[in-house]
């Protein structure tokens, strides 16, 4: 949908100043949208999972492991294909209020993507370089959107999600080195056409819901304090945003419709995208893609 028939319905859950605020910006943060509730048995889900990984010695496509994890220490740096393991997780996705605001932001059309959990252990945790979504999900258009939950919340020094404010109407990178290597990340010397004086640190208590735009410039640093800082990746795209390529997690609900009705058509945008490499067959994480890269991550 254009934005013009976005803003023609009335917004359900969040106000049309947010919208706005959204579009102008690229991303809103929300602290108080997620609660115990929600909150408690998303914990106990989560830890019966980290149990499972135990005895995990390798990465797979659903479980990326930190290098040094143990089943004495289990480091994972992110579970994916989330909506298939406890119903909580697949209720989050679809039924929270969430997905309303996702609604509002995208036309009240909408398809789930992904849900995964980010890790970040205490202690070192992975920090996410610098990186635009849409380079590794190009659709027709650009109304994709991740929502960031931190669990436990966000502190400075646990690594919180950064964002360049407005970087959502600029370029769009590609994130290859100069020998055409995938790296998953914007290289340093993009980086300078970035305006890193807009960068806005998404800290907060349990709960702080953060979303942004598929073209906004976001990552995070490593976790330098002694608690971890999990939290779940949600994705969506407006129903008539149409994928160029694979998915890299298909998991059983991966562009199901759970708001609104089959629009039957797909929406083009005039941009141009660098295209990600494919990833039909395989795919572990950004976490391992950016490893073997140079770092662009620039704290603030
Ligand atoms: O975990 C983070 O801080 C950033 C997550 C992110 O941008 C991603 O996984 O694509």
């Amino acid at each position: 949908m254009r934005l013009e028939q976005i803003y023609s319905v009335p917004p359900t859950v969040i106000s049309q100043d947010q919208r706005e605020s959204y579009y102008e910006l690229g991303y809103l943060i929300l602290p108080d949208s997620i609660g115990e509730e929600w909150l408690n048995p998303l914990r106990s889900a989560v830890d019966d999972l980290i149990e499972l990984t135990r005895s995990m010695t390798e990465s797979t496509r659903r479980v990326d492991l930190e290098p040094d994890h143990a089943s004495e220490n289990p480091r994972v740096r992110r579970i994916a294909y989330l909506d298939e393991y406890d119903p909580i997780f697949w209720q989050l996705s679809s039924e929270s209020v969430i997905a309303d605001i996702a609604a509002d932001l995208l036309g009240p059309n909408l398809r789930f993507r992904e849900l995964m959990i980010n890790f970040k252990w205490a202690d070192g945790g992975a920090a996410v370089q610098w990186h635009q979504d849409i380079a590794f999900y190009p659709h027709t258009h650009a109304g994709t959107l991740q929502f960031l939950l931190m669990m436990d919340g966000a502190t400075q020094d646990q690594g919180p999600l950064q964002l360049i404010s407005g970087s959502h109407k600029g370029e769009i990178f590609a994130h290859y080195d100069n020998q055409g290597n995938w790296t998953g990340a914007i290289s340093a010397e993009d980086l300078k056409r970035a305006d890193m004086d807009n960068i806005v640190t998404a800290t907060g208590p349990p709960g702080i819901l953060s979303v942004h735009h598929s073209r906004t410039i976001h990552g995070s640093s490593t976790n330098k304090s002694s608690a971890g800082r999990p939290a779940f990746v949600l994705t969506y795209s407006a129903a008539d945003a149409v994928p160029y390529t694979a998915p890299a997690y298909p998991s059983v609900h991966y562009r199901e419709l759970i708001r609104g009705v089959d629009p039957g058509v797909a929406h083009h945008e005039d941009m141009i995208v660098p295209m990600p490499p494919d990833w039909s067959d395989s795919y572990t994480s950004i976490f391992e893609h950016q490893e073997h890269t140079e770092l662009s991550y620039a704290e603030s």
